[in-house]
C-alpha cells in the first residue's frame, strides 16, 4: 500500500497558491508539493479555436484524415531523446508509422534538436517569429503562461531563456500527440539527463514544466492525464526507468502519487526531477498541449522559460 501523505496539488488559481505559500514556486523546487494547478487559465473555447486554427494553417494535421506527407517527416516517435551532443538518439527509433504513436512539435524543442546549437538557436528563432504572428491578435497563451510564473514567483522576473550572446530558445512549444502517445515514467532535466552543460539553461538549480492543455484525448469515459510520483530522480531510481520496472520500485519503496486530472484550458506546474508520465489514451483526437520548462533557482532573480 502506498504511504498516505498530504502530498497533494495547489488549486484552482493564483490566489490559492499564494495563500497557501509565501513562495509557490519554492515549494515546487522542493516537491513539497505535486504541481500547482490553475483551473481554466484559458477559456476553453479558445483552445478549440486555436486548435482550429493550427489544423487550418497546416500546422497540424486532421488525424481523421490521411497523413500528409510532411507531418510523417516531421513526427517525433515515443520516448524520442539525446544526450549532449550525441546525434543518436537514447531510444531506439521505433517505425514511427508502425505504432502510430507519434508527436507532431509546433516550435522548438532543446530535447530533440539540442544536440546541434545552432541549428538549435536558428530553429528557435523562427518558432519564435511563428508565435508572434500566431498570437499577433493579442490573445497570447504563451504570454498568459510567463504572466503566471511571474506572479507565482512574486519578486522574480520570468524571461525566455537565453545565451550570453542574447540568442533566445524557443520560448514554449505546442506538442501534438497522436494515437495514444504515452510518456512512461520518466523525469526531464538539462542538467542530469541531458547533461546540455553547454547552455545556459543548465545553471539551474531546478526544473519545472509548465503545461497548458488545449485539447484532450478521450476514449469513452477515459481522457489522457498526467500522473505525478512522490520521488525525484536519484541514482537508485535510474535503472529502474530504464528497465522499464519502476512501477515494482515505487510499490517496494511504497512511493505514492497523484493524477492530475486536466480540462482543456486549464494550466499546470510541476518539478520535473518528480518521475511522471502521462498513459496515452488512443481516442479520434490527439492529446494537444502548450509546454514550457522552467529553470529555477532560489537565488537567482531571473526565471528562465524554454521548450
Ligand atoms: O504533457 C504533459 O502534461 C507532460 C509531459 C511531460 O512529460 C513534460 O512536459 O515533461
Ligand atoms: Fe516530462
Amino acid at each position: 500500500m502506498p504511504e498516505v501523505t498530504d502530498w497533494t496539488l495547489v488549486e484552482p488559481d493564483i490566489n490559492a497558491a499564494l495563500d497557501r505559500f509565501k513562495y509557490p514556486l519554492e515549494e515546487l523546487a522542493a516537491a513539497s508539493v505535486p504541481a500547482i494547478v490553475l483551473r481554466q487559465a484559458w477559456p476553453e473555447d479558445k483552445c478549440r479555436a486555436l486548435v482550429e486554427k493550427l489544423v487550418r494553417e497546416e500546422h497540424l494535421y486532421d488525424p481523421h484524415q490521411p497523413v500528409p506527407e510532411k507531418f510523417q517527416q516531421a513526427a517525433i516517435p515515443e520516448g524520442y531523446y539525446r544526450e549532449g551532443s550525441k546525434s543518436e538518439p537514447i531510444y531506439a527509433w521505433q517505425a514511427k508509422t508502425a505504432t502510430g504513436r507519434t508527436r507532431i512539435d509546433i516550435g522548438t524543442s532543446l530535447g530533440y534538436r539540442g544536440s546541434d546549437k545552432e541549428d538549435f538557436l536558428t530553429h528557435s528563432a523562427e518558432s519564435n517569429r511563428l508565435f508572434s504572428e500566431l498570437f499577433a491578435g493579442g490573445d497570447d497563451p504563451i504570454k498568459l503562461m510567463y504572466d503566471a510564473l511571474q506572479r507565482l514567483s512574486v519578486n522574480k522576473q520570468v524571461v525566455t531563456a537565453r545565451e550570453p550572446d542574447g540568442r533566445l530558445y524557443g520560448s514554449a512549444i505546442i506538442r501534438a500527440h497522436y494515437g495514444g502517445y504515452t510518456y512512461k515514467p520518466h523525469f526531464d532535466s538539462v542538467r542530469l539527463r541531458e547533461k546540455r552543460d553547454n547552455y545556459a539553461v543548465h545553471d539551474f538549480e531546478h526544473q519545472f514544466a509548465g503545461v497548458l492543455v488545449l485539447q484532450n484525448s478521450r476514449q469513452g469515459s477515459r481522457t489522457a492525464q498526467c500522473r505525478l510520483h512522490h520521488c525525484l530522480w536519484n541514482e537508485e531510481v535510474d535503472p529502474h526507468l530504464k528497465a522499464g520496472t519502476f512501477y515494482d520500485y515505487a510499490e517496494e519503496h511504497h512511493i505514492d502519487s497523484v493524477e492530475v486530472c486536466l480540462e482543456p484550458g486549464d494550466m499546470y506546474f510541476f518539478n520535473t526531477r518528480c518521475i511522471h508520465e502521462v498513459p496515452g489514451v488512443d481516442g479520434d483526437d490527439p492529446r494537444i498541449v502548450l509546454a514550457t520548462f522552467v529553470g529555477y533557482s532560489t537565488d537567482r532573480d531571473e526565471i528562465f522559460v524554454w521548450s
